[in-house]
């Protein structure tokens, strides 16, 4: 098969060798907290100091990590492929930019940026951050958040993703669980405009069913070996 547009979306999977958290594995993240008080803005309203702690944590860890041959097979792909290829990552984790992609949208948002809530300004951000810090653009104290879509918040760049899901002839899912909308039915979007559609996780997704192909193991192995 010949393929000219390839949407590919990412999950923590694709990072978990890099020794990024997952979310939902045995001993993945929201197995030791529960998403309701980090990850939605009630949980932020009710202990932003619990919240920033969760993010100042994972911020610091993934500033220690490398990106590993799952990113930069995809980065090599968007090199040398004559075709179109967007990625689109649920990460908000930096190592599909530093394995070398571009043409990237991050729908969670990403851990270098920050949003201020009372100004709307989005900033590039290094380093810890908390309750006290101010906002570089209004001043305002207390209102600076992680840039990143929480529960009941909507995903950043829809419409474009939506766009390129309807025009890829090909969409990959890698290394995520299915489990988070609208990211999981990106699949039936996609397969509904008629691409061919392929999982590469370490095991059958929630949405398994929903792929014309599947090739489970470690994404270090199984991405290089199927884009390469
Ligand atoms: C929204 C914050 C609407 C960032 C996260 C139906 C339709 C639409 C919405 C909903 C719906 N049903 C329910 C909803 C609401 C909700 C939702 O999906 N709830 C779930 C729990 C049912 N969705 C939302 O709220 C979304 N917003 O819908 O807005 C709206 C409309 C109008 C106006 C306003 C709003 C927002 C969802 C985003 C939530 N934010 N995190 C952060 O802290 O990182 S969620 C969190 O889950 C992360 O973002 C993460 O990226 C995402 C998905 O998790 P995965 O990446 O898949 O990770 P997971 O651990 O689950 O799986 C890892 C996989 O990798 C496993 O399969 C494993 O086997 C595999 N793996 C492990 N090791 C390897 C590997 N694979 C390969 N190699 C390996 N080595």
């Amino acid at each position: 098969m010949m393929f000219e547009r390839i949407v590919i979306l990412t999950g923590a999977g694709i990072s978990a060798e890099s020794g990024v958290d997952t979310f939902r594995d045995r001993n993945g993240l929201w197995s030791k907290i529960d998403y309701r008080d980090v990850a939605t803005p009630e949980g932020f309203a009710a202990n932003p100091v619990l919240v920033h702690d969760f993010y100042n944590m994972r911020r610091r860890r993934i500033a220690e990590l490398e990106p590993n041959d799952a990113h930069r097979a995809l980065a090599r792909l968007e090199r040398e492929f004559s075709g179109e290829v967007l990625l689109v990552t649920q990460n908000i984790d930096d190592l599909h930019e530093r394995a070398g992609s571009t043409n990237l949208i991050h729908m969670h948002g990403e851990h270098l940026s920050a949003l201020c809530a009372a100004c709307g300004v989005r900033v590039a951000w290094q380093g810890d951050m908390s309750v006290e810090t101010p906002c570089p653009s209004c001043g305002a104290v207390g209102h600076m958040r992680p840039d990143v879509v929480w529960f009941g918040e909507m995903p950043y760049q829809m419409e474009r993703i939506y766009t390129a899901l309807r025009a890829a002839d090909l969409f990959m899912s890698i290394g995520t669980s299915g489990n988070v909308y609208p990211a999981a039915q990106f699949v039936q979007e996609a397969g509904r405009s008629g691409a061919h559609t392929i999982e590469l996780n370490l095991e059958p997704s929630d949405t398994f069913d929903d792929f014309d192909e599947a090739i489970h193991g470690p994404a270090s192995r199984v991405v290089p070996s199927y884009v390469d």
